[in-house]
């Protein structure tokens, strides 16, 4: 049985040595130190020995189980470290390379000039009101002093969902001035930036969608000088200090007396060229005195309170503000037209 272990050991030891993997080793493990393994076998035998052996054996037993434990787990430790090291070294990374450049994009033309429309505004103490863009026709054109048979109202114009002509896209964002007002106490100071819808065929300055921002202030002592005043602010901020304005009387069924703005031609200044059509001014929106109707409409004392609103289509402004000549443009969505601005 001596000759027996000290061979075990001396085998054992050398297939230790000799294995690669931490799978080859579990096998050694188990050939010899498992339930079935060879040194377990030897030591059920223990039992047929005599009484002065079996200290003895069991001993050198012992010390053999402990000296192949010891190597298994030494050579455990050495593959487990190499594997480390392999794995390491494979998935080694050069912190030095250079980065993949990626694009960062920007905001787009149209959003940058509604957003620098936005924080004017807000600077003046207005807030910003939203409404939904499918409408009633009632918020969209009655309510607006627009009554049923108003050519804006035609089939032709606007889009309808029914066919009573209840429901439709918004065709300004009026109606959610018109729901403030209803509801919100006054003073009332907001703008209502967002999309409207027209049946409009698509050229250099039409879209069956576009954004409009529409302002409206009610309080006591309101007058066009603070209409004026409030526009005058706007242009100046959006175009420049020295940007002339011209308020020409116009018509709008929402509004009396009603204007229309126009700036002095970005382009000529005033001398008359391509971009103005030789006028020197250029339309920018329209505004007015809140018709007594659609305050009455309301539920405002109009004895007591007046108010202004205004329009203005967030594309042209985006057009001026950028020298830009086509409408489509803006929703064509090039990248190569895009990052100029
Ligand atoms: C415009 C021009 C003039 C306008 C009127 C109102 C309301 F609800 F107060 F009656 N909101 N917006 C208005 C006035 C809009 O767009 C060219």
């Amino acid at each position: 049985m001596e000759n027996k272990l000290r061979q075990l050991k001396d085998r054992s030891l050398q297939e230790i040595c000799q294995a690669d993997t931490l799978e080859a080793l579990e096998s050694i493990r188990v050939k010899y130190l498992g339930k079935k393994g060879e040194l377990t076998a030897i030591l059920k035998q223990m039992g047929s020995l005599s009484p002065e052996e079996r200290p003895v054996m069991g001993q050198l037993a012992n010390q053999v189980r402990e000296a192949l434990t010891e190597a298994l787990e030494s050579s455990r430790k050495a593959l487990a470290e190499k594997a480390l090291e392999k794995k390491l070294e494979d998935e080694r990374e050069d912190v030095t390379l250079p980065g993949r450049p990626f694009t960062v994009g920007h905001t787009h033309p149209l959003t940058k000039v509604i957003s620098e429309a936005k924080e004017i505004f807000i600077g003046m103490g207005f807030t910003i009101a939203e409404g939904p863009e499918v409408e009633l026709a009632d918020y969209n054109f009655t309510r607006l002093n627009t009554a049923a048979g108003h050519p804006a109202r035609d089939r032709q114009d606007t889009f309808y969902f029914d066919d009573d002509d209840q429901v439709l896209l918004r065709t300004q964002t009026s109606p959610v001035q018109v729901r403030v007002m209803e509801t919100q106490p006054l003073p009332i100071r907001i703008i209502s930036p967002g999309r409207v819808y027209r049946k409009d065929e698509v050229d250099a300055t039409h879209s069956p969608m576009f954004h409009q921002i529409e302002g409206l202030v009610v309080d006591e002592g309101i007058t066009f000088g603070d209409l004026k005043g409030t526009l005058n602010e706007l242009v100046w901020r959006l175009y420049g200090p020295e940007t002339k304005t011209r308020f020409r009387p116009h018509h709008f069924p929402f509004t009396e007396p009603s204007c229309e703005v126009d700036i002095q031609c970005f382009e000529c200044h005033g001398a008359g060229c391509r971009v103005c059509k030789g006028e020197g001014w250029i339309e920018l929106l329209g505004a007015g005195m809140v018709h007594p109707k659609v305050l009455d409409g309301c539920g405002i004392d109009t004895e007591k309170y007046s108010g202004f609103a205004f329009g203005v289509g967030a594309e042209r402004m985006a057009m001026f503000r950028f020298g830009i000549s086509d409408l489509r443009l803006l929703f064509e969505n090039d990248a190569r037209f895009l990052e100029q601005f």
